[in-house]
């Protein structure tokens, strides 16, 4: 992780203001909710009242049970908010419409985004938002709470898929990481929280989207283009996407994988991942999305055959060029 200072303003700011909303993305993920759950428990520490604010939905087995800490929308909101792990203003959903009276500070790390915010603190080189959140509260002069540590770690295990996507470049994140279990963090206890709760349908559903891989580019590209009818087979909260990227990564020549999925409404939502080389972010963004180097995603209009058509035109031609 490179060093990039947290700027003076963003402390200020948490020292002046009394009450916090925090948002964070849509279809939230571990590091959003975990870097949202330990900014606000350590500023209640330090006196101050939060509203967790995310619009869902939590389909994730490991974050659903937290979703009655956060509110799916603010009305007439004033003050402060911060906005975490969220590169984009629309990514906060129907939520986005209603923070134009707000001072907004956001956090985050994503590799391609909007300039949204008065105060902006962003490390592309940190592996999760959470660490972030962590350097904020040492900053601060103090030092996470079992509880915080808990959440901070979730984060970025969830983020780093449990330190696997993590190269020799990060010997600071995990020093950071040796503060959590200093603060009493198992880890063997956090793998169980992330990666426990399966149920028999997500495997059931796990086969049927294996079973759908087409391979492009001699294996290199792997790609699913996942029906609405494929993700009704076994409902919408038993899928588990992680799990398939993991699954399709291991497979020797590939470089790509990208999970199509046709929603409700005929939109289509695209999941990208790359194993070295390709940057899916900026993929993404051409697909009117965004994300990291190795993980990005994007929403459009259907129909699934034509997106998937364009992405594969975009992912070969990204192939041929390096
Ligand atoms: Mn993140």
């Amino acid at each position: 992780m490179n060093t990039v200072p947290i700027p003076s303003r963003l402390i200020e700011f948490l020292e002046a203001h009394d009450h916090f909303y925090i948002f964070s993305h849509v279809e939230p993920d571990g590091d959003c909710i975990g870097s949202s759950l330990a900014l606000g428990s350590f500023l209640r520490r330090k006196g101050k009242s939060i509203t967790y604010v995310n619009p869902g939905p939590f389909d994730r087995p490991e974050i659903s049970p937290l979703a009655p800490l956060f509110e799916s929308s603010i009305s007439a909101a004033q003050g402060a908010g911060i906005v975490v792990d969220c590169s984009t203003l629309d990514r906060l959903g129907s939520v986005a419409s209603q923070v134009s009276h707000l001072e907004l500070a956001v956090i985050d790390h994503h590799s391609s985004g909007e300039d949204f915010g008065h105060i902006r603190w962003i490390n592309t080189s940190s592996p999760a938002t959470g660490l972030m959140i962590q350097m904020v509260i040492m900053a601060m002069g103090e030092f996470p709470t079992l509880e915080e540590a808990e959440h901070i770690f979730f984060a970025f295990a969830t983020d780093t898929g449990f330190f696997r996507h993590l190269n020799d470049t990060s010997s600071f994140s995990f020093s950071l990481v040796s503060d959590l279990v200093k603060a009493g963090v198992s880890p063997k206890e956090m793998f169980h929280r992330v990666n426990g709760g399966s149920s028999f349908e997500a495997k059931k559903h796990l086969g049927l989207l294996l079973g759908a891989m087409e391979e492009y580019s001699n294996k290199r590209i792997i790609l699913v283009a996942e029906t609405l009818q494929m993700t009704q087979k076994f409902g919408r909260k038993n899928r588990e996407s992680d799990t398939f990227y993991q699954q399709c990564m291991t497979i020797g020549e590939v470089e790509v994988v990208a999970l199509l999925r046709e929603d409700e409404d005929g939109s289509i939502t695209g999941g990208l991942r790359s194993r070295s080389f390709l940057d899916v972010g900026s993929l993404a963004a051409e697909m009117g999305g965004g994300g990291h180097q190795r993980a990005a995603g994007f929403r459009v209009s259907g129909p699934l055959e034509e997106v998937k058509k364009r992405l594969l035109g975009l992912l070969q031609e990204a192939m041929r060029l390096i």
